[in-house]
């Protein structure tokens, strides 16, 4: 914006801000933020309007999500205020102007020369792109007629601020993104995610959900063997991500419940066991073996009643 230094008198802003601003809150402003002069926008009856007169960083205007706080200055209107915040008066007058969110401006600034400014008129308003943080569109003043907050006319001007909608859809098979021509696009992803199943496994996005395949618990571990005396593998069981083995003393057959002479070794990480220990002259060892992983426990089998299965071996010995 060429001659902006001339538009709002630097000095007489200086002297006049400190006394509006007192007593009241301040606010850090978020226009121009590449600095480019992206802070004027023109009313027909008042020339221009600057929404960072006070210059980066100073007592301008702040773009959130809600709404518009603090101060514009119009060099024949002088100091207009986009809140009540301000001043803290809402108590005594409620008036702002409002952020639906996504960049749609509502409600009304006030001046206190040329009154009300509406930012929702009937067949105009006021909107910033979420996207780029530029401003469109006209605000209305019974007293100063449209004002205009971009143009690209021979003499462009817009207001841009650094504020940016937010693009979530709270869902993370897909990916968010601002398009500064259509608004928030959510585009499907094949990203690794979480279903909240533990019986599902490698869990991947498809078609904007989230889902794994079906497991279940680790089957009955088979094939135990003593490869030494003091070490004991068994196959791997199907979903298995890792294995508990009880130890329990042969006079104290069968298994459970638990306790007592039985020993647990617990959440092993293949199937082997290494176990040293050597069990009492003319005693014996029996060793039972399960799997486990995050959608449940396996079994440690039935007990074998003349080579038909009987009731479940169970114990408390092992977690
Ligand atoms: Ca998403
Ligand atoms: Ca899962
Ligand atoms: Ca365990």
């Amino acid at each position: 914006m060429r001659n902006a230094g001339q538009r709002a008198s630097p000095r007489f802003v200086l002297l006049v801000l400190p006394i509006l601003l007192a007593g009241g809150a301040a606010f850090a402003e978020n226009i121009d933020p590449t600095n480019n002069g992206s802070q004027y926008a023109w009313a027909e009856n008042l020339g221009w309007i600057n929404l960072q007169p006070n210059g980066p960083g100073g007592d301008g205007v702040q773009v959130t999500d809600s709404g518009l706080t603090g101060w514009a200055w119009a060099e024949n209107a002088g100091w207009i205020s986009l809140s009540c915040q301000n001043t803290s008066s809402c108590g005594a007058s409620a008036y702002g102007v409002t952020n639906n969110g996504s960049g749609t401006l509502g409600g009304y600034a006030w001046s206190e020369n040329k009154g009300w400014i509406n930012f929702a008129p009937a067949g105009a308003g006021v909107v910033i792109n979420g996207c780029t943080g530029v401003f469109s569109g006209r605000a209305w003043s019974e007293n100063a007629g449209w004002i205009t907050f971009s143009s690209t006319g021979p003499s462009p001007y817009q207001v841009a601020t650094s504020w940016r909608r937010t693009c979530s859809d709270n869902n993370a098979c897909t990916t968010d993104t601002c398009n500064p021509a259509t608004g928030c696009v959510f585009t499907n992803n094949t990203n690794a995610c979480n279903d909240g199943n533990a019986c599902t496994i490698n869990d991947t996005c498809g078609a904007g959900t989230c889902g794994g395949t079906a497991i279940t618990a680790p089957p009955e571990t088979q094939i135990l063997r003593a490869l030494t005396k003091a070490t004991y593998s068994w196959a791997a069981a199907t979903f298995a991500t890792q294995y508990d083995v009880v130890r329990g003393g042969l006079g104290a057959f069968p298994v459970g419940p638990g306790g007592a002479e039985e020993v647990c070794f617990d959440n092993l990480l293949g199937p082997s066991l290494s176990d040293a220990t050597v069990p009492a002259a003319g005693t014996g060892f029996w060793y039972l073996s399960r799997g486990e992983n995050a959608c449940g426990i396996g079994t440690f089998g039935t007990q074998g009643v003349h080579g038909t299965p009987g009731a479940p071996r169970t114990t408390t010995t092992c977690p």
